[in-house]
């Protein structure tokens, strides 16, 4: 009995710790949270101030790890033009038809190789946040070179923090090279999954591969890159760190030049200024100093600022944000004004767009497309391209679209598809007028490229001593202006008088004298000339030259000569085309 009621007391001791203890855990452990408490915090995170990024002079930023001690010795290491050894001109000359990039010199480089860093010495002691945003890398490709390709990746998975590197997506746009099938996919396996590879079941375009991309991306970032670029020193966070203190912020690293012949790594530009995107009234893409004000809003000369547009290639953005403004209208074709429609739809619907000078991509600049359009385009890029940029300028532009048609008059004849999706997501996203954008965003663009003022005359320009018309023969100048037959289709044939008497083709314009007249650059914010046409006599008058344009018959040569009304070499007609 004694021994029982001992017992008795023993347990109910044991019990009244076990009871203790159990009660003593529940109370510290985290209580299963209501759906209301979860939905708190979720916005209190959202609005919580994140940590910016802080500048400590001397002090070697948080992700800034020096790259290399000593430049390893090799074919184009530290960035130095490389020639091949041994070169075959012929085959040099065959692979720069087929990649617009030298190849043999690209596949004796080294994928690692190393590059300068030529970022700002500021850069390097800027210290950003630790918990950056994970990230997708989105290259899209079709029929890109083995060696570039790879080595864009190598870059990335070598010079980014690991533990913001989601991912690499790649999309291969329906790529027939043998390289880019199973090899391609035999070689990325060794990245365990870090290199995924997607392939478009047609030809889509790089446009629609890039939204192809985003949407079959895991990062909360998404970051673009084109297949033949290298990433620089500390790329990455300067990238993620606007996006991470606001999430419809896009960024773009300043773009390096990598040489398509020697593969040489060098900025594009030199010294203390910064650049921003811009454009011409054809929406040619322009870069141009920023202004003043933007300079001054900023403390450090490292720091990013803003800008109205952007390249195109290169740039990060938070993924359900690019979604969510609808990514890029799915209806604009392959290659071109696919910048302008991203960087009008985030400024006008709320976002921004900033440069980060202290993110450096280098990218090899080819001379001139190494693919065609396929069936999309039907090998006609000059309309393709003038499709897209009608489509974001009847969507995005609103009166200023006149601008654009008054600079590219053909383009008003053009059929940009239905545009009624992207008109109603403007409404939907209450996106604020061009005006604005304009006045608040793009004010420089003006600086270089005032309203234009309407034509008076556009078209082919015809002879009536031979009929033939007026021909630059080559956009660039200095060109010396000739005569070929009429009836081309060739935009650079297309010429335009305006009302200020500027006589204009393309984005150059016409001037002469006794000798010549030729092709040269318009004067940048000026929109005026030396020209005038007369209806009634057909004749054209220099006003500085107090002379008129003439058609020698001996020598089909053109120049400016005392004005006689009576020589048909005097004589010419404007005709509007027709597509
Ligand atoms: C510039 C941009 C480019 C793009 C283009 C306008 C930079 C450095 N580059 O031209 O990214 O914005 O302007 O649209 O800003 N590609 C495909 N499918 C195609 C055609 C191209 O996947 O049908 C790939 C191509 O392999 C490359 C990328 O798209 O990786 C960009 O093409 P690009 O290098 O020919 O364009 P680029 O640099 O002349
Ligand atoms: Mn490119």
């Amino acid at each position: 009995m004694k021994l029982f009621v001992l017992r008795r007391g023993r347990l109910l001791k044991v019990s009244f710790i076990v009871v203790t203890f159990i009660l003593t855990v529940a109370f510290f452990l985290p209580k299963p949270k209501s759906q209301e408490e979860q939905q708190k915090e979720k916005i209190v995170k959202k609005y919580e101030p994140k940590q910016r990024p802080v500048y400590k002079e001397g002090i070697t930023g948080n992700f800034d790890l020096p790259l290399y001690n000593t430049v390893p010795e090799g074919p184009g290491e530290g960035g130095k033009p490389h020639a091949a050894k041994g070169e075959d001109q012929n085959e040099v000359a065959s692979v720069m038809m087929e990649y617009g990039i030298n190849m043999v010199v690209s596949d004796q480089v080294a994928l690692d190789r190393s590059i300068p860093d030529v970022r700002h010495e500021e850069c390097r002691f800027w210290h950003y946040p630790e918990d950056l945003p994970s990230t997708s890398v989105v290259i899209v490709f079709h029929n890109e070179g083995w060696s570039t390709l790879l080595r864009t990746i190598h870059s990335v998975l070598n010079r980014s923090p690991p533990q913001f590197l989601k991912e690499i997506t790649l999309v291969d746009d329906y790529s027939n090279k043998e390289h880019l099938k199973g090899e391609l996919e035999d070689y990325i396996r060794q990245f365990k999954g870090k290199v995924r590879l997607l392939r478009n079941k047609k030809r889509e375009g790089l446009i629609r591969s890039r939204t192809f991309g985003a949407q079959e991306s895991k990062g909360e970032v998404v970051l673009f890159l084109d297949a033949h670029c290298e990433v620089n020193t500390n790329w990455l966070p300067p990238l993620l760190a606007p996006i991470y203190m606001n999430n419809t912020v896009m960024t773009v690293p300043v773009i390096d030049g990598i040489d398509k012949e020697t593969l040489e790594y060098r900025p594009v530009y030199r010294g203390d200024t910064h650049f921003r995107g811009i454009f011409e009234w054809g929406m040619l893409y322009k870069e141009i100093e920023i202004p003043e004000v933007e300079m001054k809003e900023r403390k450090y000369f490292s720091e990013p600022y803003k800008s109205p547009t952007h390249a195109g290639g290169l740039f990060a953005i938070n993924r359900e944000y690019f979604l969510k403004i609808g990514a890029y209208d799915p209806g604009l074709l392959v290659w071109g004004g696919e910048n302008f429609e991203l960087s009008f739809k985030i400024w006008q619907c709320g976002g921004s767009i900033v440069w980060v000078p202290c993110s450096r991509v280098g990218h090899i600049y080819r001379g001139f497309m190494p693919y065609t359009f396929g069936k999309l385009g039907q090998n006609r890029k000059g309309p393709i391209v003038t499709l897209n940029y009608k489509r974001v300028v009847e969507v995005w532009m609103d009166e200023y679209k006149e601008y654009f048609y008054t600079r590219v008059p053909m383009a008003r004849q053009y059929d940009a598809g239905d545009l009624s999706e992207q008109i109603a997501l403007r409404k939907q996203l209450q996106c604020k007028d061009f005006k604005w954008y304009m006045k608040n965003v793009a004010y420089d663009v003006l600086y270089k490229f005032p309203l234009l003022p309407k034509n008076l005359h556009w078209g082919e320009v015809r002879s009536m001593l031979t009929s033939q018309c007026l021909d630059p023969m080559s956009s660039q100048p200095p060109s010396v202006v000739s005569m070929s037959h009429c009836h081309s289709s060739r935009s650079n044939k297309i010429f335009r008088l305006n009302e200020e008497g500027q006589l204009g083709v393309g984005e150059r314009c016409i001037d002469g004298d006794t000798h010549h007249i030729k092709l040269v650059f318009c004067r940048l914010g000026t929109v005026d000339g030396p020209w005038q046409y007369n209806d009634n006599t057909k004749m054209f008058y220099h006003r500085l030259h107090r002379k008129c344009l003439h058609l020698t018959q001996e020598r089909s040569q053109l120049h400016l000569q005392e004005c006689n009304q009576v020589n048909n070499g005097q004589k010419w007609i404007f005709r509007e085309l027709k597509v």
